[in-house]
């Protein structure tokens, strides 16, 4: 029986064959295995495809013990963002800034040899923030990449004062690129390409303006700029510009805080729950427990529906804020 297959299992039959990483290759394979016809004449395809998966999930799973456990970070709170960047950016300064973490900092290059994470507090929640090996031209390691496409966003960090600010942007951009990976602006139509390919939305930070303390430099460079991410200027010395670059930062993350209440209680106004955003009752319900949706009897909302406490039918949109009573 023919296989009769589409233009579109071609395409990422092709991008399979283009895959560097076995993380790109095993996302590839995916896509290969999900646009296959699926009929007959591509049983043993299929399985093939299956057994080529399961080889890669294998091989990667090798790779992470014979690393470690450190080399790719556990997403924690509302999302994660990594800090790619040139050496000495001061992507480290950054994170020692923003959260409680004690990264080693120091002018020499490549003083960053593995991810740090630390938390950044944001409103009434907190995000994490990764810190990475420098994205250099002379040397970067394949986890540095890994944990770059894995992340919810990116902040791509350079010295506003340091030789070509602007250069260093470009560089980084093509390193990640030759790696797959596009940075995009947030909020941005996702080109759609697919894997290998990983659009991770990302904002630019020109730090260490306390360097530049007339501006010249940062209208310099935004002016030179010709790529569409947002810019923010900020200073890991100083701490000046942190508050607009924490908002942007959530921002990426598109996630939505909600709050619970059990029935005929308080409701629990501590700890809200980060949802993606556009998320509904059931999705909620799904993301709090995995049971939960599938038993879910009724749902009350006080904040997005049209009055407080209001029963509201599963595919009821949330909004930032609500408050929500899941009956089971
Ligand atoms: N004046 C000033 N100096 C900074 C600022 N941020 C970082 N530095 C200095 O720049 C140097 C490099 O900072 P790091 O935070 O180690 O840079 P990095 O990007 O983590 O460097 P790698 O780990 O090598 O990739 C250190 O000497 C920092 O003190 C800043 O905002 N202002
Ligand atoms: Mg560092």
């Amino acid at each position: 029986m023919p296989a009769n297959l589409t233009p579109e299992y071609h395409e990422a039959e092709r991008a399979y064959r283009a895959a560097r990483s076995t993380e790109e290759k095993l996302a590839c394979a995916r896509r290969m295995l999900s646009v296959i016809p699926k009929h007959k004449g591509t049983d043993r395809m299929q399985g093939d495809l299956k057994r080529r998966i399961a080889r890669l999930k294998e091989s990667i799973e090798r790779q992470r013990k014979r690393r470690g456990p450190s080399y790719r970070v556990k997403p924690e709170g509302a999302g994660q963002i990594m800090l790619v960047g040139p050496p000495n950016a001061g992507k480290s300064s950054l994170l020692a800034r923003l959260t409680r973490a004690e990264p080693e900092v120091a002018d020499y290059p490549c003083t960053t040899r593995e991810p740090l994470p630390g938390m950044v507090p944001y409103l009434d929640t907190h995000f994490q923030l990764v810190d990475l090996p420098p994205v250099w031209r002379e040397h970067c390691e394949s986890f540095v990449y890994d944990n770059v496409r894995a992340a919810d966003g990116a902040a791509l960090v350079v010295d506003v004062a340091g030789e070509d600010p602007v250069r260093d942007i470009s560089e980084t951009m093509d390193l990640l690129a030759a790696r797959h990976i596009r940075l995009v602006a947030p909020g941005a139509p996702r080109t759609g390409s697919g894997p290998p390919w990983a659009d991770i939305e990302a904002v630019v930070v020109l730090n260490q303006c306390d360097r530049d303390p007339d501006g010249d430099l940062t209208a310099l460079v935004r002016g030179m700029l010709t790529i569409d991410l947002p810019v923010c200027t900020f200073s890991a010395g100083t701490g000046a510009g942190a508050a607009p670059l924490v908002e942007t930062l959530y921002g990426m993350l598109h996630v939505i805080r909600i709050y619970t209440k059990e029935q005929g209680e308080e409701p629990d106004l501590d700890t809200p729950y980060t949802a993606p955003a556009g998320c509904t009752v059931k999705d909620f319900a799904a993301f709090v427990h995995k049971d939960f949706a599938v038993h879910l009897k009724q749902a009350r909302v006080w904040g997005s529906a049209r009055f407080d406490g209001q029963a509201v039918p599963r595919d009821h949109v949330l909004q930032d804020g609500d408050i929500v009573e899941l009956e089971i």
